[in-house]
Formats: structure tokens, sequence, C-alpha cells
């Protein structure tokens, strides 16, 4: 009885203490979770707190009047070469066609009309931008962004390029992010020019699929690698776009241009802004004063951020060449892309220096980028251009994708994930970003016009073009789909590592700047893939005027000269059309070495690649491009009777369309020719030849219709001292040259049809 006492007593007590262990633990939990609480609410409240202030400021600078302006898309890629030429409609008409630029609405608007192209935010007001971010406390736990399109982390996150995700997105992406993390070590290579090569190893693919398919909607299916990557169809999960936005926090709301706002500074500051502005041939002044890690606006179609992408996405190297850029706008570039490209996808930044002369790029830089391991930068020991810059990138690089970038550019959210998806559906896919404006000015960021794709008029210059409402329509193609883009602007693009090997690169005899992205987008459709401008990923660019660094030769013969390379190795016949808007002096050797094409040809041949026609009906069939200025029977308005070639002689004869002796063709290198033959003037004898075709020779062509002046029916031939033109002579049927005479009929002549205006 005792015993059972005592055991009813010791449970009793244990009971005690364990009603009392049940009790504390209970106020324990609530503790902790209320702690708990605290720290999320902390950290929510945040972010809140910036997404507040940021929704707000926008909405404030989208509230306030715009200054209507009419968007200048630069003008800077014409070459004055083909400014100078005379027949060519102006370029800057040509440059951007079926752009309307609208301004800035309220809030509402913009969210309804968000894909309509919007105007620089243009301020009256002048920032305040002393106030210095306060720093987030140590050690403050990160927390799934809920909600919010913009995440935040502090500046030991960045460092340690851990960030802040989404909550949807897909577990394994988290996994992929903290596994695939390592701190690399930062380190210069210095590259001198045989290592610029294109390694000769890699084989070609051949291409299996018909670049001209229809677009195909972003959607993420499993999907049969084509190529030497791997033939099996690889299942992979997928998770929607990351959208992150990693920034020192807080974001300072007042800092100046933050949010992508345009900044206009009081006049008294005029005279800095002129100072510096040759550094960059943009307002560097203010650009220096601009966090290099600002927000900008998310310009995306709104259905970009439910887009989903395989988890299973390619690795890039991004690769930056640079000559004496702007120490802000180059830290904003690799800012934007290391605060905004999912880390696991980001193997590395590739700076190249291409033999810079500013001290502030060579130490300054090195020091500055060594707290991000993820950043290497190349030397080169000579300037070699921007085409052999990027060839020393990509020889270095050791992700799977090369992405290129301008120095002066702004990565905006997701902008990565969807150019991976392109290439990761198909290898020979090459996406480009939406390029969007950075005001030259006011470094706003600028949202542009939806389906716009690169194109190209003759003589190569490239520019935008809106696609029409009927074909929008008739392909039924929705904001967010890829567009099929005949040329790409050049700068922005990602490109499968392998294909671009396979594809021999860029041709590395294309100096310094202007023509690669010619050639390149030529290489690229007609040996089997496809060029994408791809509307859910936009990177802002900084459009200059002028090219802020020296060309160590003639910057107008250094680009013409690469774009003859280009026309020589891929425009078969068509080169007559780009030699004959404003290149003619390029065809006379003596004055211009294109230099060896023996290889870039070898190239063409060995990769099987479809010739030009090809390209124009299935690329580019808006392209006007017909072989020759005009052609068929050649009428004499005096005589009334049309000209006939018999064997070496010209004489007149009754019009027949069915006589091929009266066929002729006025060639875009203005020479009347026959087969072979042309009819040549000889001004010593006031008489004509008639020789073999010499497309350098300068002393076969006519003037034909070039101009709307009373002469414009005559053949005036382009050498002669004096106005001298081709005559029909009444009396016996034969021909001469006589000072050119408006009224005289038996000068005028006229060919059955004409393909060319002028
Ligand atoms: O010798 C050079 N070495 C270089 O490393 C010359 C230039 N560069 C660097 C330069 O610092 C810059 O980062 O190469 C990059 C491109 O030079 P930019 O910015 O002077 O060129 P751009 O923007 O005026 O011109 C466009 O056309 C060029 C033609 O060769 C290149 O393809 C550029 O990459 C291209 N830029 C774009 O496509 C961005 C959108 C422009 C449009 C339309
Ligand atoms: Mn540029």
């Amino acid at each position: 009885m005792m015993r059972l006492m005592k055991l009813r007593r010791h449970l009793r007590g244990s009971g005690r203490v364990l009603v009392f262990v049940f009790a504390a633990s209970i106020v324990w939990l609530l503790f902790d979770m209320a702690a708990l609480r605290v720290s999320i609410d902390d950290v929510n409240t945040h972010i809140l707190k910036e997404r507040v202030l940021r929704e707000r400021e926008m909405r404030r600078v989208r509230a306030t009047p715009n200054l209507k302006m009419e968007f200048k898309h630069p003008v800077q890629r014409l070459d004055p070469a083909a400014i100078r030429d005379r027949e060519r409609p102006l370029a800057s008409d040509v440059y951007r066609e079926g752009s309307k630029r609208a301004v800035l609405k309220d809030k509402k608007d913009l969210k309804r009309d968000r894909f309509k192209s919007v105007a620089p935010q243009h301020k009256a007001d002048v920032y305040n931008h002393g106030v210095i971010a306060k720093q987030d406390a140590p050690g403050k736990k990160k927390v799934p962004n809920l909600d919010f399109g913009v995440a935040v982390a502090n500046a030991s996150q960045v460092r340690a390029n851990k960030v802040v995700l989404e909550r949807d997105v897909a577990k394994e992406s988290l996994h992929a992010v903290a596994s695939k993390e390592k701190l690399g070590v930062n380190e210069t290579i210095v590259l001198e020019s045989k290592d610029l090569l294109p390694s000769k190893a890699m084989s070609h693919q051949k291409p299996n699929k018909d670049p001209n398919a229809q677009k195909e909607p972003l959607k993420p299916t499993a999907h049969l690698h084509v190529g030497n990557i791997s033939t099996a169809v690889r299942k992979s999960g997928v998770h929607k776009v990351l959208s992150l936005d990693v920034t020192h926090a807080p974001r300072d709301p007042n800092a100046l241009g933050q949010f992508g706002r345009g900044v206009i500074l009081p006049s008294s500051e005029d005279e800095e802004v002129r100072k510096r502005w040759d550094e960059g041939h943009f307002n560097v002044y203010l650009s220096d004063r601009i966090p290099v890690d600002r927000a900008i606006p998310d310009t995306r179609p709104e259905v970009c951020s439910q887009a989903v992408v395989h988890d299973d996405l390619p690795s890039t190297s991004v690769i930056f060449c640079f000559v004496d850029e702007v120490w802000s706008t180059l830290l904003r570039s690799v800012h934007s892309v290391l605060n905004r490209s999912p880390p696991h996808l980001l193997k590395e930044i590739i700076l190249v220096d291409d033999f810079s002369t500013k001290d502030y790029l060579k130490e300054p830089l090195d020091k500055y980028m060594s707290q991000f391991p993820k950043v290497r930068i190349v030397r080169l020991k000579e300037r070699q251009g921007l085409i052999r810059a990027r060839l020393a990138g990509a020889a270095v690089a050791t992700g799977e994708v090369l992405t290129f970038l301008d120095s002066h550019v702004e990565c905006n959210v997701g902008w990565l994930e969807p150019l991976l998806e392109r290439i990761y559906l198909d290898r020979r896919k090459v996406p480009c970003p939406v390029i969007e404006v950075i005001n030259d000015k006011d470094m706003s960021y600028m949202l542009i016009d939806n389906f716009q794709r690169g194109i190209f008029k003759w003589p190569l210059v490239f520019g935008w073009n809106a696609l029409s409402e009927d074909y929008i329509r008739k392909h039924n193609i929705t904001v967010s789909d890829p567009i099929r883009c005949p040329v790409m602007a050049g700068g922005l693009f990602s490109i499968d590592k392998k294909y671009f090997y396979e594809l021999g690169t860029y041709d590395p005899g294309l100096d310094v700047w202007g023509g690669e992205n010619m050639e390149i987008s030529f290489k690229i459709w007609m040996c089997g893939g496809e060029i994408e401008i791809i509307p859910c990923s936009r990177v802002g660019h900084i459009f200059r005027g002028q090219n802020p660094y020296s060309f160590p030769k003639d910057r107008q013969k250094t680009v013409e000269r690469n774009l003859a390379r280009v026309a020589e190795v891929w425009l078969d016949e068509y080169k007559d059309l780009f030699y004959g808007h404003g290149y003619q002096h390029l065809l006379d050797k003596s004055v211009t070495d294109i230099g060896n094409l023996t290889e870039q040809i070898e190239l063409r041949k060995k990769l099987k690649c479809k010739n030009f026609k090809w390209y124009l009906e299935n690329v580019y069939p808006e392209l006007d491009a017909p072989l020759v200025k005009a052609e068929g029977l050649v009428f004499n308005q005096g005589l009334r009777r049309c000209l006939a070639m018999f064997k070496d002689s010209l004489s007149f004869e009754t019009c027949d369309l069915n006589k091929q002796s009266q066929h002729f063709s006025y060639t875009w290198l203005r020479h009347v020719r026959q087969g072979d033959l042309c009819i040549a003037p000889q001004q010593s004898l006031n008489s004509f030849s008639v020789v073999s075709c010499d497309n350098a020779k300068a002393e076969l062509r006519w003037f034909h219709k070039s101009s709307k002046s009373t002469l414009a029916d005559h053949f005036i031939a382009e050498f002669a001292s004096q106005h001298m033109c081709l005559e029909a002579e009444s009396r016996d049927d034969s021909l001469h040259l006589s000072p050119c005479d408006s009224n005289n009929s038996f000068q005028k002549w006229q060919f059955t049809h004409y393909y060319a205006s002028v």
C-alpha cells in the first residue's frame, strides 16, 4: 500500500514536471513564433516599404506631364559613306519604320498600354541625392520576397551572390542556386592577337531544321536537342522566370536617376555636363551621379513575369568588350548583370579591355571587380577592335552560352532566362533582347515599341522596322512571342558557344567596328540558324551620337572595308546592290584593299550555307532587291526604234520584245549591258564602244534616270569632263556622243521596266 502511495506521489510529481515542461514549451513556442513573426514582418515591412516607395515614386514620375518628345533613334549607325551617296534616300528616313512614340500616361494607362511605346520621363525636378542608403543589419534573415516583383538583399548578400527569390520559384532552382554557387578567384588574363583566331577543331552540325518554320510560342516542353549536345529527350521541370533584382538595400528612392527616371540638371551645371560630354558622347557627368545599381522600371509585357522556363537551362558567360568606357556606365552594366541574373546561370562575366588608354580602367577596375568573384578581366595587348575583342572573350569563356553585351547597358529584370530558354529549345537559335533606350542626355530608361525587328536597307544600313499589323494578325503574334529578325543590331545577343565556333565565329578580318552584325546575321540565317528578338528579355543601351573612342585608321574606310568583306562573302550577285548604293569606289582594288577572303569563302562552302537569294525569299522577303535598276528594250524617243546588239556592234531595229538582241539591262553599277558586254562611252572619239563588262571600271558608267532633272532620260557619260550624252543618229541608225541637250529627243531613252526609282 505504502509502495503504491509512493508511486502515486511519484507519478503526481513527475506529472507536475511534465505539465510544467509542457506549459513551458507552449510559452516558449508562442514566444518563438512571435519573435519569428517580428523578424519576418521586419523584413517584409522593409521590402514593402521599398516597394511602396518605389511604386509611389514611379506614380509620381508618371503623373508628371511629359515633354512630348519624338523618339529619335540613334543615327550614329549611319555611315558617313552611306550618307555621301547621292542616289540613296537619306538613311535617317529609313532608319526606323512604322515607329510611333507615345508619351507616358498615368499609372492605369500604363498598365493597359504597357506594350505601347513610352517616351522618356523628362522631369524638371532636380533630385536630391545626398542621402546615403542605410545598410541592413548584418545577419538579418533572408526570406522569400512574398508577392513582390522586386527582391532586395543587402550588400553582403550581393557579395556572396546569394539572392532573394520569389516564393513560387521551383525548389529545384533554389537548389541549383545553392549548390552551384562557388566563390572563384578573380583573375586578369592578358591576350595577344594570335590567341584570337577561332578554334578550327569544332565541327559543323548539318542543319536539319527549316529556319523558316514559323514562330514558336514561349512554352517550355520536353525537347529534342539537335546537334552535338544531346539527341535524347531532356525532361526537365519548369519554373516561373526569376524576377531578381538584388541591390544594396535600402534603395535610396531619392537618388538621382533612381527607377530609371530622367534627370534634368539645373542650368548652373550645364558647363560641367558639357565639359565631360566627350568622354562618352553622352551625359557622363550625370551618369557618374546615378547609383551604379539603380532600379529601372520592369518594362516587360505583363505576361512575361508569368512565363515558365526550364530548370536546367544552360549557363552563360557574359562578355563585355570595352575601350575607354566611362567608369559609371561600365559598372552599371556589370551590376545590372550581377543583380538581375540567376547566379546559377551566370557562369562568369568577362570584361575584355580592348587596350583602353584610361588609367581608371586598369588597377582601379581590377580592384573594384575583385569583390565579385565571377568577374574576370581580359586585357588585350594591342587594340583589336570590338570584333576580335569579342573573340578574345569567347576564347576564354567557360559557360555553355556566350552572351555579348555592349559596355553601357542596363539589363532589366528577368532578362536572361528567356534568352537561354530559346537556346535550350534549339541551339541554333540566336536570341537577342529587346534593346531599350537609355537617354544620352537625361539617362532615363525608355521603353520602346513592341514588334520591332532588325532589318537592313541598301547599302547594308541597319535599322528597325515594326512588323505590319497584317503580319501580326495573320500569324497571330502576341506581345511576348519571339520575333524573327533578318539582322541583329549587333551588340546584344546570346549564342550557344559550340554553335558559335561551328559557324566559324566572326570573320576575324573585320576591323574595329561595324558590319559584323551583318556578317553574323547572314551567316546564322544562311547556314541553318535563326535570329530572334525576345520581347520578355529587355536591356537598355545608351545610344551615342558618335563613337567616343578613336579609330586606329580612318573610321569611314574601316567600316566600308568591313562591309565590302561581308558583301563579297555573303551577297552573291546581290553584292551589286551594295556597291551600287554609293560604294562603287570600293571595287577599285588599287584604292581599297579588303584583304584576303579565301578562308571565309571556304567556310561558307564547308558549312553548305544557302545562297543569298534563299535568304531574301525566306527571311526577308520585304526587302526590295532587284538585281538591276532597269531592263528590257531600250527605246529611243527620237528614232522611235529600239537598240539592238549584233556581236559587238550596235544598231536600231523595230522594237520586238521577242528579240534577245534588243534586251539590255541597266545595272546597279550603271552599266548598259547585254550578257557580258557593256556599252562604253569613248569621249575622245565622241563615240562608243562595246567592251567586256567590269564592275570596277568607272569609265563604263552612264547616268540614267539618276535625278529628276531635265536630263533624266539621257545616258550621260559619267567620266566625261563635260556633260556628254549618247545620241542616236537619224540618218544612218548609228550612235555617237554629243553635248547633252535636254530638248533633243534623240538623246532620250526608255527601258521597258524600271525597278528602282533612282
Ligand atoms: O575598338 C573597339 N573596341 C571595343 O571594345 C570599339 C568598340 N568596342 C566596344 C565598345 O566599348 C562597346 O562596348 O564595343 C562595344 C560596341 O561599341 P559601340 O557601343 O561604340 O557600338 P554601337 O552601340 O554604336 O554600335 C552597334 O554596332 C556595332 C557595330 O560594329 C556593334 O555591333 C555594337 O555592339 C552595336 N551596338 C548595339 O547593337 C546596341 C544597339 C545599337 C543599335 C541599333
Ligand atoms: Mn553601344
